[in-house]
């Protein structure tokens, strides 16, 4: 049944259930049915998520599971996983869960069985990581390495800063990492005037080995470890500090590179899904191979409940399908990613991008308008600093945000448990008042002390009520670990994917970026020399050209 169809057969029938949850409170969801928290809750692969906070009843759920059902989720799964070519406009197999694959079958894309290649250069992240944080990597002068700049942007630069942020406590006894990821000199600067180039290994990381920012980024590293280490231009011991990691090895060795300092990947990976791929070398420096391979290890056993679990009691597809009901029928344009962890900080951005990237799009596969809503916005902060921002709108502005509330359950460390008490409070407490909110009675009784005029106490009461019925996910992580770390990303890879089936989008392509890096070559060529032959730009173009040459 193609998506198209079973999305126009079920929009009634989601239409009904929306008109009956529209004007009913989750309260009373939850007071008709005790059984709710355990209806809507489950667990995947160490993680739980209790997902009652929904204005969701059985017939509802059932009716999303179906869509999803018929939007063709199964197949396509099926399809993903066995590296069928369904990154259709670049005909390309979509394959990063056989970079976590563990086990010893083969896995064929192509043709060609892709696993041996990833074993190989699996091998090869190991025995580097391993000899740069043993200190048997040494630099051109002998020294052993303090610190790993990592040179990428997007898709090589969002999931491994993500991640060596989120597990910095696994990263003793090895060197510090940085990313450098904006073309804007002044982050590479300030991260480099504090390093030794004797100790300073940088890993460039593209798949395409063409990317503007990343190169020059990667010529201001050499340039700086030349003049550091008072090299000639044609000494080639630059080698020793730099690798390469791409899709496109020979555009690596033609820019100088070692053959041996080059990792590889494969077209078939993202770049926003390839930190399992040679594109987490960082990670495994950064936290150890075996911190690496438990990463890859708890994406692998969420990949197992995905690809097996039942549509209704499968955790990816559930969040996948709430997202849908509010983003169709709730008109969401956005989603909330709350983690209630410090060290998860760069999530919401690394989801940002995994997510709108992926489902951003206003076309189906098949070259026809979206029929349906697709991707929202997604954005977030870690709790609690987010609290004393923007929940405000959450609570009461007009739109309905579903969120995603994310809790580690055990404290890092065993010195800051009552701290980190306080931490997990504020989560529980934010989704319960999404939830509950606060009656006018309940404001009411709370000024009968104050001495308020009758008008005045209306008016704050009014002010100081909130209606609640504000949906949330909660999702509880046992700790904060590298294995745990691997499931809650590939829960959400997983999650975008189902989205994208059920609107029936290609989540693996990512035209819209391009025109607007076309554009950024001309116009530079035009910065640097007025006589280059000028694209007729629009008025506004042409008038900030000027004014940014001085001229205006
Ligand atoms: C990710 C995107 C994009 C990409 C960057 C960097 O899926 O394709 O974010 O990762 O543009 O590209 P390179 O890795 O080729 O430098």
């Amino acid at each position: 049944m193609s998506a198209s169809f079973s999305n126009s057969h079920f929009l009634p029938v989601l239409q009904q259930d929306f008109a009956r949850l529209q004007t009913i409170h989750m309260r009373d969801l939850f007071a008709q049915d005790p059984l709710r928290v355990t209806r809507y809750s489950l667990s995947a692969a160490t993680l739980f998520l209790d997902y009652s906070k929904n204005r969701i009843d059985e017939a509802a759920l059932d009716h999303l599971i179906e869509l999803a059902a018929a939007s063709g989720l199964g197949a396509a799964r099926d399809a993903m996983f066995t590296g069928q070519p369904i990154n259709n406009t670049e005909d390309r197999a979509v394959l990063h869960t056989a970079l976590r694959y563990r086990g010893p079958d083969s896995i064929w894309a192509d043709g060609a069985d892709v696993m041996p290649g990833i074993r190989e250069q699996r091998q090869r992240i190991v025995d580097c990581a391993r000899a740069v944080r043993s200190g048997e990597w040494r630099g051109a002068t002998g020294q052993v390495i303090s610190d790993v700049v990592n040179i990428g942007i997007g898709g090589s630069d969002l999931g491994p800063a993500m991640v060596t942020q989120a597990l910095a406590p696994y990263g003793c006894n090895g060197p510090k990492l940085h990313f450098v990821s904006n073309v804007d000199p002044v982050q590479i600067s300030d991260i480099l005037a504090k390093l030794d180039p004797a100790c300073t290994l940088f890993i460039v990381a593209s798949k395409t080995f063409t990317t503007q920012e990343t190169l020059t980024n990667a010529v201001m590293a050499k340039r700086w470890l030349l003049a550091g280490l008072a090299m000639a231009e044609d000494d080639s011991r630059w080698q020793r500090h730099m690798l390469a990691v791409t899709a496109r090895p020979n555009a690596a060795k033609a820019l100088g590179y070692k053959e041996e300092h080059i990792f590889c990947f494969w077209d078939w990976v993202g770049g926003r899904y390839s930190l399992w791929s040679a594109v987490g070398l960082p990670i495994a420096m950064a936290i150890g191979p075996e911190g690496f391979d438990e990463l890859l290890a708890g994406a692998e056993e969420m990949d197992a409940h995905f690809r097996s679990a039942p549509l209704k009691d499968n955790m990816p597809v559930i969040l996948a399908v709430l997202g849908v009901w509010y983003r169709q029928f709730f008109n969401s344009q956005s989603h909330t990613v709350l983690p209630y962890s410090q060290r998860l900080a760069r999530l919401p951005a690394y989801l940002q991008q995994l997510d709108m990237e992926s489902n951003g799009k206003s076309l189906k596969k098949d070259g026809t308008a979206v029929s349906w809503a697709s991707g929202p916005v997604i954005w977030g902060e870690p709790g609690t600093n987010g609290q004393h921002a923007f929940y405000q709108l959450i609570h009461q502005g007009v739109d309905l945000i579903p969120c995603d509330f994310l809790v580690a359950r055990e404290c890092e460390s065993p010195e800051h448990v009552d701290q980190h008490q306080i931490l997990v409070a504020n989560a529980v407490a934010q989704a319960e008042a999404l939830m509950c909110g606060k009656s006018e009675q309940q404001v009411r009784d709370e000024l009968a002390e104050s001495s308020l005029s009758p008008a005045q106490e209306d008016l704050l009461v009014a002010h100081k009520s909130m209606p609640g019925n504000r949906p949330s996910n909660f999702l509880i992580l046992p700790r904060l670990c590298p294995k745990v770390l691997g499931s809650l990303i590939a829960l959400y890879e997983h999650k975008v994917f189902c989205q994208g089936v059920i609107w029936g989008l290609n989540s693996f392509d990512q035209w819209g970026v391009e025109l607007g890096k076309q554009l950024a070559s001309q116009i530079l060529s035009e910065m640097r020399d007025d006589t280059a032959t000028a694209v007729p730009h629009d008025p506004s173009t042409n008038a900030l050209l000027v004014r940014l040459r001085g001229g205006g």
